[in-house]
């Protein structure tokens, strides 16, 4: 199975899939857009908390860094009055600067995840969604702005004009991407944010256009009228989507052949244009619901 994940939501149910199917049968493609260097390393975060859970040593109180980290270097630096976009942990500095390292010794981006997988005994394929360097801009009243800038030194707080991702049209599907897609049938979109973690994956050029001969199946970030965690309803709604599972339908389209909805959300999803709707318990508050729901999918993709 292929699951395409972002940074929140995803990992949750990833952590239940290898734990009902063969961890080696699971191929992960990444969202990158939310990426950036600091202090010389090239954070990646949505791909650190995909590593991280299927390592098994994510941080489950944030869902994101790794579990008991300690921030001497951060507190150091900013004792030396160097600030950090982000507050990064020492031992997630190392997978930073291993990932750096390996890059500036000529890797790809795809090696060297593939080769830091491989360092934590990860037997799933992780894949970032391409190699190019991609960011998601977020405009706001107050200027443009980085998402990681939008989302941590601002909040989430101010207003969403637009968005967009920087440097998409230049970029496409890695070759390791295209190999997983073309060796395997069903497509799983998880429950991350569908503007910003999703969006970038299925707006390279010619991703949609491999999906179509899929069967992608999505499980919905949004139960009624909320997101489940996360920026995921400001953004749908700044885009023009309702914030429901009607405007994940929306936002997903044509690429979609079943959508699963919480058990609890009695949104009216009317015609849904042929695509099967699921109800199932969506919310994971611990490995048990996280197993529950990839035992959900995983039935469905078997089944078809
Ligand atoms: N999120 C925060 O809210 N505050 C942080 O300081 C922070 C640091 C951080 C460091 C490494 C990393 O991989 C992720 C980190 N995150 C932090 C999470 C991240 O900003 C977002 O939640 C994801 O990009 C969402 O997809």
């Amino acid at each position: 199975m292929i699951v395409l994940s972002g940074g929140t939501g995803t990992p949750k149910l990833l952590m239940g899939l290898i734990r009902v199917m063969p961890e080696d049968e699971l191929t992960v493609i990444v969202n990158t857009a939310e990426d950036l260097w600091i202090s010389g390393n090239l954070v990646c975060p949505d791909i650190d908390t995909v590593l991280y859970t299927l390592a098994g040593m994510i941080d489950v109180r944030k869902w994101w860094g790794v579990q008991d980290d300690s921030f001497t270097t951060y507190q150091h630096l900013q004792g030396m009055g160097h600030l950090e976009k982000l507050m990064l942990g020492d031992i997630d500095r190392a997978a930073h600067i291993m990932r750096s390292e390996l890059i500036r010794s000529g890797k790809t981006l795809t090696e060297a995840i593939l080769e830091m997988a491989r360092s934590m005994h990860i037997r799933a394929r992780v894949l970032p969604m391409c190699d190019e360097p991609l960011a998601t801009i977020i405009h706001t009243p107050e200027g443009e702005m980085h998402f990681q800038d939008f989302w941590i030194a601002h909040g989430g707080e101010p207003e969403v004009t637009g968005i967009r991702f920087r440097g998409i049209e230049n970029a496409m599907p890695s070759r390791e991407v295209m190999d997983a897609l073309s060796s395997e049938d069903a497509v799983l979109i998880g429950p991350s944010n569908p503007i910003t973690s999703i969006g970038p994956i299925l707006g390279l050029p010619g991703f949609k256009d491999v999906l179509k001969n899929k069967h992608v199946a999505a499980v919905s970030p949004i139960i009624g009228k909320a997101p489940v965690s996360g920026p995921a309803g400001k953004l749908m709604k700044a885009m023009g989507y309702e914030v429901s599972s009607r405007g994940v339908l929306d936002c997903y389209g044509s690429v979609l052949d079943a959508l699963f909805v919480d058990g609890t959300d009695d949104t009216d999803l009317g015609d849904a244009g042929g695509i099967k709707i699921m109800h199932t318990n969506t919310i994971m508050n611990g490995v048990e619901d996280s197993i529950g729901l990839a035992q959900s999918v995983l039935n469905y993709a078997r089944s078809q």
